[in-house]
């Protein structure tokens, strides 16, 4: 019997890639899998996926920030930016530019890890809920909170927090490769703010061709990521959070279908893939029911603001829905989330 654990969240997958699995669904990108996505480039042509990781300007989620540069600091408190190494080595020519990032991991495109979102839950059967996430790993001892540092400006002020278990790096380890699909919703909806059920999805799939087989990277266009590059850095919050389909993440047929699917991981152009908060329901639940399914009970990574709209064009333009996807996030230990530079070739 598992420790963490003796009642599993009903419908969920616990277990099932092990005891101690920190993966979930990654595992299903085999090297059948692989050999799937390679089958399907034909051309040669690769398409980057990543908005410019300064986009969405500010104020989409208030609580993350564009990105901050430095240049580190070389020599006796000289930056490095054009810094001429003869002030180190008379004789030498070189001139050296260096930089360091403060990144919020989820600003822009991104990949949200198993430990982004968990649920309250009575994981023991004694009747009291406690912190947990995919495969009962606890909020404690699991997820270690960060240390609190009174005098730091408020961006650093809580250092240390760690994801012992589930941090992205064992998304990056897999190297995160195999064959995406597809799915339109912006060919049916426009950029209209629809929430999209299972059926609208089923639709949108009949009419693009598209279909998921166990395995595959779903990928959800809705042209949300158009919206926003349109409008530059001046993010205009509220037009912005009326744009474009979402998934409706009350929706239990499109959950079941989720489940039933096999689908390895689930990507939207939104920042999301689900309406935040889901819409209102009387009792204790989640608010975000779509990554309660698919990050808490099935292990599914969930990939948000990703820049689908030039290969959704090519796609679209080719009669074709699928293609070889290669999407690591940073092997950064102990992250919750990773930005991503996915790449799609056709
Ligand atoms: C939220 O907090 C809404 O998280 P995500 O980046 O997964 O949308």
């Amino acid at each position: 019997m598992n420790e963490r654990w003796t009642k599993r969240p009903e419908g969920s997958n616990w277990g099932d890639f092990g005891a101690d699995d920190q993966r979930g669904r990654i595992n299903l990108l085999t090297p059948e899998k692989v050999l799937q996505g390679i089958a399907e480039v034909k051309v040669g042509k690769a398409f980057c996926l990543s908005l410019p990781l300064d986009r969405p300007g500010r104020g989409l989620i208030p609580a993350r920030h564009p990105p901050r540069r430095y240049a580190t600091i070389r020599h006796q408190g000289m930056p490095t930016h054009n810094f001429r190494m003869s002030v180190m080595i008379p004789e030498a020519t070189d001139v050296i530019n260096d930089d360091a990032v403060l990144i919020h991991t989820q600003f822009s495109t991104q990949w949200d890890s198993l430990a982004h979102v968990g649920q309250m839950f009575d994981v023991m059967g004694d009747g009291k809920p406690l912190p947990v996430f995919y495969n009962g790993w606890r909020g404690d001892p699991h997820i270690v909170a960060p240390q609190e540092k009174q005098d730091a400006h408020d961006w650093l002020r809580f250092e240390g927090m760690e994801a012992k278990a589930l941090g992205i790096q064992n998304m990056a380890e897999t190297g995160v490769q195999g064959r995406g699909v597809l799915i339109d919703l912006h060919a049916r909806f426009g950029r209209e703010g629809k929430l999209v059920g299972y059926d609208d999805l089923m639709r949108a799939c009949e009419s693009g061709g598209a279909t998921v087989e166990t395995g595959d990277m779903v990928c959800l266009y809705t042209g949300f990521g158009d919206v926003l590059l349109e409008m530059g850095a001046d993010t205009d919050v509220k037009a912005l959070h009326a744009s474009c389909a979402r998934l409706d993440g009350r929706d239990q047929k499109l959950l079941q279908w989720i489940t039933d699917s096999g689908l390895a991981v689930l990507i939207a152009d939104n920042y999301a893939v689900e309406a935040v908060p889901g819409t209102p329901r009387a009792g204790a639940c989640a608010a975000l029911p779509l990554h309660e399914h698919c990050l808490f009970k099935l292990g599914v990574h969930l990939g948000e603001l990703w820049y689908l709209s030039a290969l959704a064009a090519w796609l679209r333009e080719h009669g074709r829905t699928r293609f070889l996807l290669t999407a690591p996030p940073l092997r950064l230990p102990g992250a919750v989330g990773s930005p991503a530079t996915p790449v799609a070739t056709v």
